[in-house]
């Protein structure tokens, strides 16, 4: 099927080699697909449209490698990423899998942990840089506890942030063409991971060396995961020019870490992030952090690949239709004029002793002001139809 929902190399999609790669295993059970080869992931990924892929070091190259093995994979990996024409914009580090990681990595209280997943991260970026990776992700899935009964978690902060000042040193002294980008997640697999939302990245970011260098890769589960608005999260991180990749995928709050399909649990916030996102400049991957149902084979895997880029450009279009309804643009215009009726003085023009003074002596009706309505009741309506495809 070929529409105008077809995805192309210049919408940018991109999915890590661990997504359509996931296996299905959990908790409960075992694998329910075999392991993907690197190259056949990438061949049918480009066939589908996608633009790009991303992997942690051992998504690419076992943990157990030698050297010599993994200058083949990766040979073979570059030669796959120039036969299909897609590039790899991301990369990262797996610091949760290996039992060394059992209490965090750049977070762990064992000093030699911490050094060796430096030395294991060093290491990965430069296979990353390699393969012409511009943005290196940093999700700390062992970065937090169980129990604080031993350590301080303002400790697990501090070692975190000598991680990232020596890491932001080291692609400087490389000469790497490499921004960080850092995802929060609230828990899982830990009991509470540290620096759980993207506010606490942020502000955490502020507090860098390099803070020029860091920004986020906020992801739609995990803010939902902790019960937050992952629009406004995605906002703040776009006013704060942080805004260096994103996961998208989809997850109901208050359940385990689902990682399902772009759009298929919260179709409406998902509107409004695609409607968000394009309207605000950003220019980066839209890449999938998500994976197929345990129920399928790897025919399901392919569907649930198109389904995430099909529903991220069907939401493109319904926001740009959302937008030139006439009877939308009336009611925001309607709305805008009352909004920028006032003249007097403000907080937006900058202060002075004098704008202070005439604030304090100005005339305001307020009981007219808190009689009008805002009307997000029609406007919301107008929204929903246009998402349920009645206009
Ligand atoms: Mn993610």
């Amino acid at each position: 099927m070929s529409d105008q929902y077809t995805p192309q190399k210049s919408d940018k999609f991109s999915f890590g080699l661990w997504t359509v790669g996931n296996v299905g295993r959990d908790p409960f059970g075992d694998p329910v697909r075999p392991p993907m080869d690197p190259v056949h992931a990438v061949r049918k990924l480009s066939e589908l449209g996608a633009w790009g892929v991303n992997f942690h070091d051992n998504d690419l190259v076992p943990f157990e490698a030698s050297p010599q093995e993994r200058d083949r994979i990766v040979r073979e990996f570059k030669q796959a990423l120039s036969d299909h024409g897609m590039v790899v914009p991301m990369a990262t580090t797996n610091l949760f899998t290996h039992p060394v990681f059992r209490d965090g990595a750049f977070t762990s209280s064992d000093a030699s942990v911490r050094a060796f997943a430096l030395q294991k991260t060093m290491r990965a970026i430069d296979l990353g840089a390699e393969l012409g990776a511009t943005t290196y992700v940093f999700w700390g899935g062992r970065e937090g506890s169980e129990t604080d009964a031993y350590r301080n978690p303002g400790d697990a902060v501090k070692y975190f942030r000598d991680a990232i000042n020596f890491l932001c040193e080291y692609v400087r002294s490389q000469g790497y063409d490499m921004r960080f980008a850092l995802e929060p997640k609230p828990n899982e697999p830990r009991g509470d991971l540290y620096l759980p939302t993207v506010g606490h990245m942020l502000a955490f970011i502020s507090t860098l060396e390099h803070p020029e260098m860091v920004g986020l890769n906020p992801e739609f589960a995990h803010e939902t995961m902790a019960g937050l608005n992952f629009v406004h999260a995605v906002a703040q991180a776009i006013e704060a020019g942080k805004l260096f990749h994103i996961d998208l995928n989809d997850q109901v709050m208050g359940r385990y870490d689902q990682d399902f399909r772009f759009g298929s649990e919260n179709p409406k916030r998902a509107f409004l992030l695609v409607r968000l996102l394009e309207g605000s400049g950003y220019d980066g991957p839209r890449h999938f952090d998500a994976h197929a149902y345990r129920t399928e084979d790897e025919e399901g895997v392919w569907a649930f690949a198109r389904g995430c880029m099909r529903t991220y450009l069907i939401f493109r279009e319904k926001a740009r239709k959302f937008d030139d309804d006439p009877e939308v643009r009336g009611l925001i215009a309607e709305l805008r004029k009352q909004d920028e009726s006032y003249s007097g003085p403000d907080a937006h023009s900058g202060y002075s002793d004098q704008t202070a003074g005439a604030l304090k002596e100005q005339e305001f009706d307020v009981a007219a002001m808190a009689a009008r309505g805002r009307r997000y009741e029609e406007l919301d309506q107008l929204l929903m139809e246009v998402l349920l495809g009645v206009r």
